[in-house]
């Protein structure tokens, strides 16, 4: 039988499966059904910098994202490693995100292949379900990738649906079975919900979702403070937050966190090039310059410091970004352990019409003075903020 939504919400949530893998798959028939390692390149087994990601078969050798290059590679020496091709990523995205907001009476996009849909005008989670169906199909038979989708009476619960099944997978997960369909999982699950957290919260034997809606709410403020009451009302199912329509691009952020905490310095200042190569992808798709440049570390202990500059022209010159972050990073970076290294391109300027790129505006690429030598504008010690950061 199938129950009506009534006027409760239906939000759906998309994310592509082992995405940059299966793009590269795509351009290399032959790969197929092959484990595949996009990432850095590993060099016999000495290789620096990280897995971006991994197809199904590769996972089941124990290789993930985030993963040292050197140990994906000691771990599954047969795959094949393949660098990143993030203009064919980005490509791919583009024309998913275009799949995917025919369907929904509001979209949001929230990474380079996951997106939200509204979707309650539909009648029943039935007829959410088949455009489900339809959207997956489509995405299969258009572009060649599959992806998970879970739909559910709002983003935390169809997020987590999504994850499930993976690959390819649905699930849908009615709002009567909210608080039923998360009880029984690990409190890692909700988002935002890092290991620090979720071992505060084993300490005062909290480890299941459902865990928190039967604990004191007064010991739970003790280690979440006043998220403790938006995570009780989660873990009942009730998420009250809109699918947001975003008004344009106004950053690009990508950010790395690793295995295991990295001390040596080159590998994490070419783990900063790959990111700010794949945000000079993104501002070229976006048609964007960029003025300021973020470059943000968290330490083994949390603490999390970030650095600004903010340039004298904005730009999409990779070589001037990429400057720019390493030296952001070198101020940030004293040869101690790191956990995550981010870099975000933000004060974005969206160009319209016929302009192209910086040469439109500004001939050559930018010069020493490209940047403002006073626009080192924080160096501000975040407190963690360990819950729904
Ligand atoms: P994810 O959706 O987290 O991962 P995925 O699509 O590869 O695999 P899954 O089937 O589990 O969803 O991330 C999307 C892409 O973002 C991923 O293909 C590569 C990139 N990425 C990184 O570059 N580094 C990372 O640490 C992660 C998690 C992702
Ligand atoms: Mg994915």
């Amino acid at each position: 039988m199938v129950t009506g939504a009534g006027n409760c919400r239906i939000i759906l949530h998309a994310d592509m499966d082992s995405f940059y893998a299966a793009v590269e798959t795509r351009e290399h028939p032959e790969l197929e059904g092959m484990p595949v390692v996009v990432g850095a390149d590993p060099m016999d087994g000495r290789g620096r910098g990280v897995v971006s990601t991994c197809s199904y078969e590769a996972r089941k050798f124990g290789v993930h994202s985030a993963m040292a290059i050197s140990r994906a590679y000691h771990l599954c020496p047969h795959a094949v490693f393949v660098r990143p091709h993030f203009p064919l990523y980005i490509r791919a995205s583009r024309e998913i995100m275009e799949i995917l907001r025919e369907y929904g009476d509001r979209f949001e996009q929230v990474s380079i292949d996951e997106a939200y849909l509204d979707l309650s005008s539909l009648d029943d989670w039935h007829e959410a379900g088949r455009v489900a169906g339809r959207i997956k199909e489509r995405i299969r038979g258009q572009l060649g990738l599959t992806c998970s989708i879970g739909i559910g009476p709002g983003k935390i619960v169809a997020k987590i649906a999504s994850d499930l099944r993976k690959p390819n997978g649905l699930t849908i997960v009615k709002l009567e079975e909210a608080e039923g369909f998360l009880a029984p999982l690990p409190v890692e699950k909700i988002p935002g919900i890092g290991i620090k957290t979720a071992a505060a919260l084993r300490n005062i034997g909290i480890e299941r979702i459902g865990d928190l809606v039967s604990a004191d709410i007064q010991v739970l403020m003790g280690v979440l403070g006043k998220a403790a009451v938006d995570l009780v009302a989660i873990a009942r199912g009730i998420d009250e937050r809109e699918v947001e329509e975003g008004d344009g691009v106004k950053s690009v952020s990508r950010e790395t966190t690793f295995e295991r905490d990295e001390e040596d310095t080159d590998t994490l200042l070419s783990v900063l090039d790959e990111l700010a190569e794949e945000l000079v992808c993104e501002l070229e798709e976006d048609r964007a310059l960029c003025r300021t440049v973020t470059v943000r570390v968290r330490f083994p202990d949390f603490s999390t410091h970030t650095r600004s500059k903010t340039l004298l022209h904005p730009t999409r010159e990779i070589r001037i970004l990429s400057a720019t972050a390493r030296e952001l990073a070198g101020l940030l970076l004293q040869g101690g352990r790191v956990r995550l290294i981010g870099l975000r391109f933000s004060s974005l300027l969206v160009l319209g019409g016929d302009q192209r790129c910086l040469s439109d505006f500004y001939p050559g690429p930018g010069s020493a003075d490209e940047t403002d030598p006073k626009g080192v504008d924080s160096d501000r010690p975040d407190r963690d903020q360990g819950v729904l950061e």
